[in-house]
C-alpha cells in the first residue's frame, strides 16, 4: 500500500498537526474518508495530545529517548454494510530533534551508537515514502530572524531532508512531496500579503524556494482558535477545531489514483474541487461554474470548474508573479486573519460565501 510520510525538524508542528489530523479524521469526511489508528500507541497519542490542547497547553517536545511511531491507515467507507476500503498508510516518526540533527544536520557523520538505529530508521523512512510531507513552522520563518542559529540550523536540516528524499541517482524515483507551512492561523495576514504559501517561501526562505519551490507548497493550521494564558502565551482555545488540516488530506487525495471526488449535479448541487495551488477543498454551487474568484486560503485566482473536471480544476491563465509586499511580522495573535481563514464552523457555507463575495467583486 502507498506510504505517506510526515517529517519536520523539532518545533515544526508535527505533534500538533498529527494530533489534530488524527482527531479530525476519526470521523468520516463528506466523502467517507477516515484515519484508522493501526495501534493503541497512535490512538492514545491523539487522545492525550488533544486533551492537553483543550486544557490550553501545547504538547511538550519529544524527549530524546522517546520515539513516537504513529501509524494510520487511510480508509474510505463505501456503504452501510460494506467493509471500508484501505486507501494508503499515513505515518510519522516523531523523533526528537537530535535525531534529525544527526541524520540531516551539521553533525552528520558523528552518530553516537545509542542513536544509530533511530538515525537510520529516520533516513529509511524518508527514502521509502511514496508521498512526503515536510513541515516548516511559520513562526520560525517569519518571526525568528535569519540570524537565529536555531532557525538557521532548522532550515538547513529541512533543505537536507528534501535533498535526500528527492535524490534520484541510481534510477531511484523521488516521492511526490509537499512543503507544509504550519501555524498558518497566526500568520494568515502575512500569507495573504505574500500571495499565498509559495510567496512566503520565496520571500523568507529564498534558498529553499529556489531549490524546492517547484514542489507543492501548502499552509495549514491545526487549531483555528487561540487564547492568551495567564503568562501571556497564546495557547489553543478549549473549543478549537482542526478543520484547516483538510488541506493536507486534499493533497494526499490528489495523489491517489482513481479517487473520485463527489460532485452531485443538480441545480442546488455542491461541487467539490481543489485550489490548484494550495489544494484547499473549495465548494461551490453548480450555478457558479465558470465564475472567477480567489481561493479563500491562498488568494490564487480560480475558476469554478464544471462537474466533470471538478477533481482537478484547470489553473487560470497565469498571472505574472508580483514580488510580495514586505510583510510586517505579525504578533502571535489570532484573529487578524479571521476574514481570510474564516470560521471553521459551517465551513462549507463559508467557502460558498467567500466565493460568491469575490465573484461579485470581479464582475
Ligand atoms: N497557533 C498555532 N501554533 C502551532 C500550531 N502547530 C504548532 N504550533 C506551535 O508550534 C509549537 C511546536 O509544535 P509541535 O507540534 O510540538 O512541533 P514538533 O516538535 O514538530 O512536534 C507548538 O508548541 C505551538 O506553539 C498551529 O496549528 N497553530
Ligand atoms: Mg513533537
Amino acid at each position: 500500500m502507498k506510504k505517506v510520510a510526515i517529517v519536520g525538524v523539532e518545533g515544526s508542528g508535527k505533534t500538533v498537526m498529527l494530533a489534530g489530523l488524527g482527531e479530525l479524521y476519526s470521523h468520516t469526511d463528506a466523502d467517507g474518508y477516515f484515519l484508522a489508528p493501526k495501534n493503541y500507541a497512535t490512538a492514545s497519542y491523539v487522545a492525550e495530545k488533544i486533551a492537553k490542547m483543550r486544557r490550553g497547553e501545547w504538547p511538550m517536545a519529544t524527549p530524546e529517548d522517546a520515539l513516537q511511531g504513529l501509524d494510520w491507515t487511510l480508509k474510505r467507507r463505501r456503504g452501510e454494510r460494506q467493509r471500508p476500503e484501505d486507501i494508503c498508510e499515513v505515518s510519522c516518526l516523531d523523533f526528537a530533534g537530535e535525531v534529525y540533527r544527526l541524520a540531516f544536520g551539521i553533525r552528520q557523520g558523528a552518530v553516537p551508537r545509542d542513536l544509530a538505529d533511530e538515525v537510520s530508521a529516520l533516513k529509511e523512512y524518508v527514502r521509502n515514502a511514496d508521498d512526503l510531507i515536510v513541515l516548516i513552522n511559520l513562526r520560525d520563518v517569519i518571526v525568528q530572524s535569519a540570524d537565529d542559529p536555531r532557525v538557521q540550523e532548522s532550515m538547513w536540516i529541512t533543505n537536507e531532508i528534501l535533498s535526500y528524499a528527492l535524490d534520484e541517482t541510481g534510477g531511484r524515483k523521488a516521492p511526490r512531496a509537499a512543503i507544509v507551512l504550519s501555524q498558518a492561523d497566526s500568520y494568515a495576514e502575512t500569507i495573504q500579503a505574500c500571495r499565498g504559501p509559495q510567496g512566503v517561501l520565496s520571500h523568507y526562505l529564498p534558498h529553499v524556494a529556489n531549490n524546492y519551490g517547484w514542489l507543492d507548497i501548502l499552509a495549514a493550521s491545526a487549531v483555528d482558535k487561540t487564547v492568551l494564558d495567564d503568562n501571556g502565551n497564546l495557547v489553543p482555545a478549549p473549543d478549537f477545531q482542526s478543520e484547516k488540516l483538510r488541506v493536507i488530506m486534499g493533497w494526499i487525495r490528489v495523489g491517489l489514483e482513481g479517487v473520485e471526488e463527489t460532485s452531485t449535479v443538480g441545480s442546488d448541487a455542491l461541487l467539490h474541487f481543489h485550489c490548484p495551488r494550495c489544494y484547499e477543498t473549495i465548494e461551490a454551487t453548480a450555478d457558479m461554474v465558470g465564475a472567477q474568484g480567489e481561493c479563500p486560503t491562498c488568494g490564487n485566482r480560480i475558476i469554478v470548474p464544471p462537474p466533470a473536471s471538478a477533481p482537478v480544476s484547470p489553473p487560470p491563465p497565469s498571472q505574472p508573479q508580483q514580488p510580495p509586499p514586505p510583510a510586517a511580522p505579525e504578533s502571535d495573535s489570532k484573529g487578524k486573519g479571521a476574514e481570510a481563514w474564516g470560521e471553521s464552523i459551517g465551513g462549507i457555507l463559508f467557502f460558498i460565501y467567500v466565493i460568491s463575495k469575490v465573484i461579485k467583486g470581479c464582475q
